[in-house]
């Protein structure tokens, strides 16, 4: 078997309409075309970076990176210089391919959507090779490199399909990011293996994703809020066969709200980068509000206290999640001490989330162990990266950051910040330093000053203090 089994067979029929983005559609042969040309001429001395802006191009340029065999490393059109640099330095990426930004030296790779004289389907290759270099955050430092094989990529896709009941009849829709595994990996390389349309709606928005017709919508719980607060377009979603949501918890109240308006439960699943999708609810079974599910394909869980033993399955019972299967990461990129930390003497994933399971095997996460991961409409974004950036400004003496809840982005990014010089306009001003030198998602969405951070007697910051309601 073969990562994007569907786009590779020439033998099931063509579509004209596999894939739309905005308003450019392709079908099966001429994205197959597309992304055969671009393998042929792709640079294979090292990874490609592709300023992953939601369009075609970029699909064309990532599986046309996957079909010859070369790593790709999506990178979020709106990087600021610091994030930016690391992230080409770091993957060794040795060509670039989209639009191209200010100060990347790369040689570009051309993306053509209709090659007069289209190269053929490059050999399958080996399922070990790396697929893609995913850059997301920990909790402290720069963000780190996920390498995932192509095999990685299959088995997990494979395991939700099962799950999902996710075939070549159905039409998958959303506007997420094209630079994280949520948007690019399950919303549009899922299609290219599973057979299924895919349509990407630029945007993430309500009234978007009820224009689009699909059978199948994956979101992250910000869209899902805003579309519980738009009846009409909710409506509009009543025929569809699947509403799926992750990447952070979905509330409650946002769950029961969507299936009043849609007359379906939305199915809720689990994920991360570093393990693709590990638990979901069933197409064809319980959807609990609250819960995640059973575990994909062929991952396998445990839960673990502190000491080390396994929780029970009770329902109730809080523990450390640990994960295996063979859609795990093969490392960071560069990092093998930070790998190793990840993993247990016996091979499993430490996820650093806590959750409890009951006597169905049923999951839920609780939390995370670490306040220094914020999610923030399903972003994942470290503290430490946020800190480092406030801290070059010089008004800055002191700095702590943190999620605090929010009702549309789930956590919401503060800054504490100590200074002598506060203002309106410093707080906007450190606002929109993170918003260029990282990116714009990654900016605080508040700065608070304060005359000094809560510290204990080793002088440690006690950001669970900042988590309180400000007075
Ligand atoms: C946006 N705006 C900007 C910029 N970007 N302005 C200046 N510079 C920019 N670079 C403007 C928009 O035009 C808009 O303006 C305003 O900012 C707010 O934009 P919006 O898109 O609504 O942003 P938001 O409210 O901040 O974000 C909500 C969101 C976003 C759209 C849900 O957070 C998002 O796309 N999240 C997805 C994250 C994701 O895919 N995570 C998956 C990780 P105006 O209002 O004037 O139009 S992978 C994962 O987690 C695993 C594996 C898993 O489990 O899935
Ligand atoms: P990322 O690497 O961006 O995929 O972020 C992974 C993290 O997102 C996980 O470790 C969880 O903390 C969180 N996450 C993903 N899906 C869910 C979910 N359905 N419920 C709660 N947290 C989730």
């Amino acid at each position: 078997m073969t990562f994007l089994a569907a786009l590779r067979d020439t033998t099931r029929p063509d579509a004209p309409d596999a894939l739309r983005i905005g308003d450019v559609t392709l079908s099966w042969s001429q994205v197959r075309d597309a992304a055969s040309t671009f393998a042929a001429g792709v640079d294979r001395t090292g990874p490609v970076a592709v300023c992953a802006v939601p369009t075609m191009e970029t699909v064309v340029a990532v599986t046309g990176c996957l079909l010859a065999g070369v790593p790709v490393v999506p990178i979020a059109p709106d990087s600021g210089p610091a994030e930016l640099a690391h992230l080409v330095t770091d993957s060794g990426a040795t060509s670039w391919a989209g639009p191209l930004r200010d100060g990347i030296e790369l040689p570009v790779q051309s993306i053509d959507l209709h090659p007069s004289d289209p190269a053929p389907l490059p050999e399958a290759i080996d399922e070990a090779t790396p697929a893609t270099i995913l850059y997301t955050s920990g909790t402290t430092g720069s963000p780190k490199g996920v390498l995932m094989s192509h095999h990685a990529l299959r088995t997990g896709i494979e395991g939700l399909a099962e799950a999902w009941g996710w075939t070549d009849a159905d039409t998958v829709a959303h506007g997420l990011p094209l630079f994280h595994t949520h948007g690019l990996v399950l919303g549009v390389l899922g299609s290219l293996h599973i057979g299924s349309r895919a349509v990407h709606t630029g945007k993430p928005t309500p009234e978007l994703y009820a224009a689009a017709e699909a059978t199948m919508y994956f979101g992250v719980p910000t869209v899902w809020t805003r579309v519980a607060r738009d009846p009409e377009s909710a409506r509009r979603l009543a025929s569809a066969r699947l509403l799926v949501s992750g990447s952070a918890p979905l509330p409650v109240p946002v769950f029961e709200r969507l299936r009043e308006l849609t007359g379906q439960s939305p199915i809720e699943r689990y994920g991360m980068t570093e393990t693709l999708l590990t638990l979901s609810t069933r197409a064809d079974g319980e959807r609990r509000p609250g819960w995640v599910g059973l575990p994909v394909g062929e991952a396998e869980t445990r839960i673990r206290g502190e000491d080390g033993s396994f929780a029970p399955h009770d329902g109730e019972t809080v523990g450390r999640l640990e994960v295996r299967g063979p859609m795990l990461f093969d490392g960071y990129l560069n990092l093998p001490e930070v790998t190793a930390e990840v993993f247990t003497e016996d091979g499993w994933f430490v996820t650093g989330d806590l959750a409890v399971v009951d006597a169905d095997g049923f999951h839920r996460i609780v939390g995370r162990e670490s306040v220094d991961l914020i999610k923030s409409g399903g972003y994942r974004i470290g503290a430490g990266e946020i800190e480092t950036s406030l801290l070059s400004r010089p008004e800055v003496h002191e700095v702590a950051v943190v999620g605090l809840p929010d009702e549309d982005l789930g956590q919401r990014i503060v800054a504490f910040v100590v200074t002598a010089e506060a203002s309106d306009d410093l707080a906007a001003s450190l606002v929109d330093h993170v918003a260029t030198d990282l990116s714009w998602h990654k900016r605080p969405r508040e700065v608070r000053f304060v005359e000094s951070l809560p510290r204990n007697h080793m002088g440690k910051i006690q950001k669970k203090q900042l988590l309180e309601p400000a007075p």
